[in-house]
């Protein structure tokens, strides 16, 4: 299924008088303090998210699943709901895949059919933290940090598989991700499952193309609950350091214990030209894989204020990070969730645009608590929801995406063409 251009700019016209008011306010008041919105909205419109092959399906918790119908059937399936996000924000322009959920069969049909709805394929997910059909060899007690070898080679092995499914669509990264870990103490030596990930890890390094790029996820807990392997971002950066010059730590917003201080964990791997990637999603516990933005905006600001304040900074050697959205839908839609999250990444970005980096550091370097948080809270409590939105009109896509979304009826067309039954591949 595709949106009608036509059906959208009839909605966008709709909306557009209320839009035009809202829109030449912001962009005077921004005027006034010598801010261009124009120069803003082409950086949003720059700033592509990638939306991962397994969020667009119902999730489910390990309590239950409650699917929400015409799910995407297949991976070409799934490419048409990313080509229906994009086209109605114009900010999620890539597909990033988790294999074996998503092998692509008809590689050639499938990058026609993603270059159709001008989709880009981002980082490949490697997946050893479940078993498939008819493997001998169990991931139960790890993979990459498996006590018995045959195990470590079948996971190294599925790594650089994926690097070839990847190669062959034009991703140029690949993200692991390890449940790694033990549930019990004394379960496992923590030194040499750390030391036999680190070997793997080499292995798979060393069958990456050499225009590719390794990020290491961490994660503190779950689904081991008493150690992980690579448990934080320190553990990520050691092992990245090791491996060379393209391997990077990846953070994803969920992994972290409640009241981390994320911001510093970017600035801190942004010092050190390790920040690789993002994954983007919410939680109040844990992994929760929560709407971004849905709990926590300000603390979504702040760490966009470093991404900002390292990506601005001419000095940096750290690479453009990759953004991925990373979460799992139980309650909501999850075409709408993805929405509401792209819009939150947007909304914190531009935002973190506003702050007058060299006032801040005055204010930093003259001790001025005081007004440095003035700053940053000026530009958080800034609504720049007209300039995004204006972002998109410019670009093509919607005003306003969920009540497009809504309007022009699509889940009812995914059912009325997928069934009420379908289930998309993923967790
Ligand atoms: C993990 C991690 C990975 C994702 C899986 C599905 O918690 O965040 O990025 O691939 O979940
Ligand atoms: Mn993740
Ligand atoms: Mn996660």
């Amino acid at each position: 299924m595709r949106i009608d251009k036509n059906q959208l700019h009839s909605l966008n016209d709709k909306a557009l008088p209320d839009h035009r008011e809202s829109f030449e306010y912001i962009s005077r008041r921004l005027n006034n303090k010598g801010l261009d919105a124009q120069k803003i909205i082409q950086k949003i419109q720059a700033f592509q998210i990638a939306i991962p092959s397994w969020a667009l399906g119902t999730g489910g918790t390990r309590f239950g699943r409650f699917p929400g119908g015409g799910e995407p059937r297949s991976l070409e399936e799934k490419i048409d709901d990313v080509g229906i996000l994009h086209a109605l924000n114009a900010g999620s322009g890539a597909i990033s895949l988790h294999i074996p959920w998503d092998i692509p069969e008809n590689v050639d049909q499938i990058k026609a059919h993603a270059a159709s709805h001008n989709l880009l394929f981002d980082a490949v997910n490697s997946n050893t933290f479940q078993d498939q059909a008819e493997q001998e060899n169990s991931y139960k007690f790890g993979s990459l940090c498996h006590t018995d070898a045959k195990v470590r080679k079948l996971a190294v092995e599925h790594n650089l598989e994926v690097i070839r499914h990847g190669e062959a669509l034009g991703s140029k990264s690949l993200t692991v991700w390890l449940a790694d870990g033990s549930s019990f103490p004394g379960q496992m030596n923590f030194r040499k499952a750390l030391q036999r990930t680190l070997d793997s890890l080499r292995e798979i390094y060393a069958g990456m193309p050499e225009d590719w790029k390794m990020f290491i996820e961490y994660k503190p807990y779950e689904p081991y609950f008493y150690h992980t392997v690579i448990q934080d971002w320190g553990t990520s950066h050691l092992l990245a350091s090791q491996l060379g010059e393209r391997a990077f730590t990846l953070v994803d917003l969920g992994h972290h214990l409640p009241n981390t201080n994320i911001e510093q964990i970017v600035a801190t791997l942004m010092m050190q030209g390790k920040l690789g990637g993002f994954h983007f999603n919410d939680s109040k516990f844990g992994d929760d894989d929560l709407t971004v933005g849905a709990m926590k905006p300000y603390q979504l600001f702040l760490i966009f204020n470093e991404l900002v304040e390292g990506m601005e900074d001419k000095e940096s050697n750290n690479p453009y990070p990759a953004w991925m959205i990373d979460a799992s839908h139980n309650l909501k839609d999850p075409m709408e969730d993805l929405l509401q999250s792209i819009e939150a990444i947007q909304l914190a970005y531009a935002q973190a645009l506003l702050v007058d980096r060299q006032a801040l550091e005055h204010a930093r370097e003259s001790n001025d608590p005081v007004l440095a948080q003035e700053m940053l809270q000026e530009a958080f409590r800034t609504d720049l929801r007209p300039l995004i939105a204006e972002a998109r009109m410019q670009a093509g896509a919607a005003l306003n995406p969920i009540a497009a979304f809504r309007q022009l009826s699509i889940r009812e067309s995914l059912i009325r063409e997928r069934g009420r039954k379908s289930m998309a591949t993923g967790l």
